[in-house]
């Protein structure tokens, strides 16, 4: 190799690293926010010490090597035959297999009075259910931070796969299946999550969040749902609504406590506190919102939300309305 390819090789190896360490926006699985996280992080770093050790062995014997020459070895061949070949690979595959069989039973085991989520993916957002509290949301996991969490995991018509990196494993959505995952975040934050499993056009905008909030705000926020809706606050909220209802927005999306029961699109109830549109695909603000109602294959293309015509008053009305939804 040239030394000017040497240079670029190793100029692009330092920019790979710099560019993992500096991408704060993704979440990493290496620093982990939760114990589960953190054990399966421990693994990780526990076969790559491991494989470290064993390339820096072999390379500094193959520079032994080189540099001896052609002197006789004092160490007989079979020696290194059987200690490099069979006793130090049995050794390091054996500690590592009782780690990951360990690590992986305690992300098994139940904690005591989880916290009870029903998850179900869809081409290319997630339905949110907590079946104890009869609280219904998406894209949008509330949980309170400190408090271990069960999610039972589903899909209504592809393979999905939920990662969470800073906060656990990633478990596969598989149709007509109930797989389980657990996590506890240490403190309140927002957590990306990933569709981790190509299933169509729009996967890798089949994103979500994880917020953990203070226990006391995430009970605010269960009561705020759990209530009988209080009816527009204003004009345009109300004439919001009716525009909703009356257009085929209601066909696909339910609104708690409105005749909107639709189960094709995500789960309105609460939009107005949800901090993205279309699956984290875009911020919830108001110009987004338009852009999204008016046209969402513009924003995800591929995305099963038609286009829907409607005059700009209409729209202003409805915008209101779904910004009112909390
Ligand atoms: C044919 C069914 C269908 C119709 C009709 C429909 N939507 Fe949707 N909508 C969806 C689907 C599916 C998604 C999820 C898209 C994605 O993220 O992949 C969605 C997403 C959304 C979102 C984003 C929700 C979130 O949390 O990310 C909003 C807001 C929304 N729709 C509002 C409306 C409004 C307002 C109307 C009527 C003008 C409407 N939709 C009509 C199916 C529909
Ligand atoms: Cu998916």
């Amino acid at each position: 190799m040239t030394r000017a390819r040497c240079r670029a090789l190793a100029g692009v190896a330092v920019g790979i690293v710099l560019l993992a360490a500096c991408s704060k926006a993704s979440p990493n699985a290496l620093e982990p926010k939760g114990p589960d996280a953190r054990s399966i992080a421990d693994v990780a770093w526990l076969m790559f010490a491991m494989a470290t050790a064993v390339y820096v062995v072999v390379a500094g014997f193959i520079i032994v090597g080189a540099l001896r020459g052609a002197k006789a070895s004092r160490i007989s061949d079979n020696a290194f035959i059987w200690v490099g070949g069979l006793f130090a690979p049995i050794a390091i595959l054996a500690i590592l297999a009782v780690v990951t069989v360990k690590t992986t039973d305690s992300l098994r085991t139940p904690d005591p009075n989880p916290l009870k989520i029903e998850a179900t993916g869809f081409q290319y957002w997630w339905a949110v259910e907590y079946p104890d509290e009869k609280v219904t949301t998406a894209n949008e996991i509330r949980v309170p931070a400190g408090r271990p969490v069960e999610i039972g995991l589903h899909s209504k018509d592809v393979i999905h796969s939920f990662w969470v990196p800073e906060l656990a494993g990633k478990v596969d959505m598989v149709p007509g299946q109930r797989n389980v995952i657990r996590f506890t975040a240490d403190k309140p934050g927002e957590y990306r999550g990933q569709c981790a499993e190509f299933c169509g056009l729009q996967h890798a905008k089949m994103a979500f969040l994880v917020v953990a909030e203070e226990p006391g705000d995430y009970e605010r926020w269960v009561i705020r749902q759990q209530r009988p809706r209080s009816g527009p606050s204003s004009e345009r909220e109300a004439a919001g609504e009716q525009v909703f209802m009356r257009s085929s927005c209601a066909g696909c999306h339910a609104v708690r406590g409105t005749e909107a029961q639709g189960t094709l699109g995500p789960d309105l109830s609460d939009f107005g506190s949800r901090r993205t549109i279309g699956a984290v695909a875009v911020p919830n603000t108001r110009g987004h919102l338009a852009g999204w109602i008016e046209n969402s294959q513009s924003i995800k293309p591929g995305n099963l939300m038609p286009p829907v015509q409607l005059e700009p008053d209409e729209l202003l009305n409805l915008i209101e309305y779904l910004e009112g939804l909390s």
